[in-house]
C-alpha cells in the first residue's frame, strides 16, 4: 500500500489550526531569543534517519516471538514499509540492508522501486554472526578473528561480496558488526584474536571503493558470555585508526555497559574525526531494543549536545555521521515504533540546536556548573514538538504521523495484503 498526499493533507486539516497556534507561540518566543526559526526548520528537515531492513518485522527474545501480522515478505515490501514511514514523516529517506537477509534479486528494479518512494540505500551490513545453509565453514568460534585461515577468508569474502551488492545499490558505506568473542575464560587468546581481526579488516578495507567508508561497531557483550573482540569504542577506534582515513567508529547506543558516559565517547571520537555513524535505540539493562528516547531522553539530548557541537564546529574534521535506528520491536507495531524513534531523535536534535552555546562556553570557562546546567536544561525543557511538526508540514508529511498511521488503519491493510502470519527475514 501507499499513502497518498491527499490523505495526509486532509488528515492534517484536522489539527492544522491547533498546530498553527502552538507553532506561532513557540516561534515568537524563539524569535525574541534571536533564533533563526526558518534556518532551524531547514536543519530539521535535512536530517534523515535510515531505517534498517531488519527492524520492519517483529523481533523476539531467546524465549519467544509474538508477531503482529502484515510483516514484509520480501525486500520489495520492506522498501514499501520504509516508504510508508517516509510518506508520514519525510525524515526516513533511506534504508539500510543486511546481507544475506536482504539480497536484491533485481538491483535495477529495487533501486527504481526505492526511488519511487523517495528512498536511497544507506550503509550495507555484513553478517558473519550466523551460518548460512550453503556455507563451507562455521562461524561458531568467530569469523574475522577465527583461528582458521579458511574461516577468516570466508568472512572476508563475504564482506567483499556485501560491498559489491552495496555498490550496485548506490550505498557508500559498509558497517561491520562482529559477534566474535568467547564464552569461557581462557578460551581465546585476546591478542591473537584482535590482531587477526585487524588483519582481516585490512583486506576488507582494501576492497572498498575509494569513495566508501567502513564503520566498525563495538559491543561489550552478546552473543558470547565472557568476551567480545571489539568490546568498546577504544578498540573500535584503534582498529579504525590502523585501517586508515576512511574507517570510522560506529556508536550503537545499546552497546554500552550501564552508566557509560556515551556523550563523552561521542565528543572524544568527534575530536579525533573518527565518529562515522550512529545506531539509535534505548535500554534499561544491557540490550539495544527499546525505542530510542523511551527511557533516557535526557541522555539522548546530552549526546546530541556533543553531536551538534561537533557538527557545527567549522574546524572539525569529522564527516557528517550516518544516522540509523537499530532496534527490534517485540511488543509494539514496528512501524509505530519507528515513527516514535524518528520523532525522539528529531526532538533531541532540535533541543540540542537550541542550546545557547556561547553562553554555555562562558559558563564553562568561568567554572559555573549551575549556569551550565541552567542553559542545558532550558533547551531540554523547551517543548520543540511544534517545530518538528512544522518541518513535517512544510515537507508534505503528517503533522501527527502515528495518528495518521492509525486513522488510515495501515496495519490492518498490511495484514489484508500480506496475511497475519507473514514472516520477515532478519533476527
Ligand atoms: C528462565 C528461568 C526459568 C526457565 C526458563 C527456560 O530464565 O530461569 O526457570 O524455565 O528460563
Ligand atoms: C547487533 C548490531 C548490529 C546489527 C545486528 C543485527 O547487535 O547492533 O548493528 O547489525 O545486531
Ligand atoms: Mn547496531
Ligand atoms: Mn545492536
Amino acid at each position: 500500500m501507499r499513502i497518498d498526499a491527499e490523505f495526509i493533507q486532509s488528515h492534517n486539516g484536522k489539527t492544522l489550526s491547533d498546530h498553527r497556534e502552538s507553532f506561532a507561540y513557540l516561534s515568537g518566543k524563539l524569535d525574541r531569543k534571536g533564533v533563526d526559526v526558518s534556518g532551524f526548520i531547514q536543519k530539521i528537515s535535512k536530517f534523515q534517519i535510515a531505517i534498517p531492513s531488519w527492524a520492519l518485522g517483529t523481533g523476539g527474545t531467546r524465549f519467544g516471538r509474538f508477531p503482529g501480522g502484515g510483516e514484509p515478505r520480501s525486500l520489495e515490501e520492506k522498501v514499501d514499509d520504509v516508504g510508508l514511514l517516509h510518506a508520514l514523516n519525510r525524515a526516513s529517506g533511506a534504508i539500510s540492508l543486511h546481507i544475506p537477509w536482504d539480497i536484491p534479486s533485481d538491483v535495477d528494479a529495487i533501486k527504481a522501486h526505492a526511488a519511487s518512494h523517495g528512498l536511497v540505500f544507506d550503509a550495507v551490513n555484513s553478517n558473519t554472526f550466523q551460518d548460512q545453509p550453503a556455507q563451507a565453514h562455521s562461524y561458531k568460534f568467530g569469523s574475522l578473528c577465527h583461528t582458521s585461515h579458511a574461516v577468516r577468508q570466508q568472512a572476508i569474502d563475504h564482506n567483499l561480496e556485501v560491498i559489491r551488492h552495496g555498490e550496485a545499490l548506490g550505498s557508500k558505506s559498509l558497517t561491520v558488526w562482529l559477534a566474535d568473542g568467547s564464552s569461557f575464560p581462557g578460551q581465546m587468546n585476546f591478542r591473537k584474536a584482535l590482531q587477526r581481526t585487524l588483519d582481516s579488516l585490512k583486506e576488507i578495507y582494501a576492497g572498498m571503493p575509494e569513495d566508501w567508508k567502513l564503520f566498525v561497531e563495538y559491543k561489550p557483550y552478546e552473543p558470547y558470555f565472557y568476551s567480545t573482540v571489539i568490546q568498546d569504542w577504544g578498540t573500535s577506534h584503534l582498529l579504525a585508526s590502523e585501517l586508515g582515513d576512511r574507517a570510522f567508529t560506529l556508536v550503537d547506543l545499546g552497546h554500552h555497559l550501564p552508566n557509560t558516559n556515551i556523550e563523552q565517547i561521542v565528543a572524544t571520537l568527534m575530536m579525533r574525526g573518527k565518529l562515522g555513524g550512529f545506531h539509535f535505540n534505548d535500554s534499561k539493562f544491557g540490550d539495544d531494543d527499546l525505542t530510542v528516547g523511551a527511557l533516557k531522553p535526557y541522555q539522548l539530548f546530552l549526546i546530541f549536545n556533543e553531536l551538534v557541537e561537533g557538527m557545527e564546529d567549522p574546524r572539525s574534521t569529522n564527516p557528517s555521521p550516518a544516522w540509523m535506528i537499530d532496534a527490534s520491536h517485540n511488543l509494539k507495531d514496528p512501524l509505530e515504533d519507528l515513527l516514535q524513534s524518528v520523532e525522539a531523535i528529531q526532538l533531541a536534535y532540535a533541543q540540542a540546536l537550541l542550546i545557547d552555546r556561547p553562553r554555555l562556553e562562558e559558563a564553562r570557562e568561568s567554572n559555573d556548573p549551575a549556569k551550565a546546567q541552567e542553559l542545558l536544561q532550558d533547551a531540554h525543557r523547551t517543548d520543540v514538538r511544534p517545530l518538528i511538526a512544522e518541518a513535517r508540514l512544510r515537507a508534505g508529511a503528517a503533522i501527527q504521523p502515528i495518528e495518521a498511521f492509525r486513522a488510515l488503519e495501515v496495519r490492518k491493510r498490511l495484514i489484508e495484503e500480506r496475511g497475519a502470519k507473514s514472516i520477515s527475514t532478519g533476527l
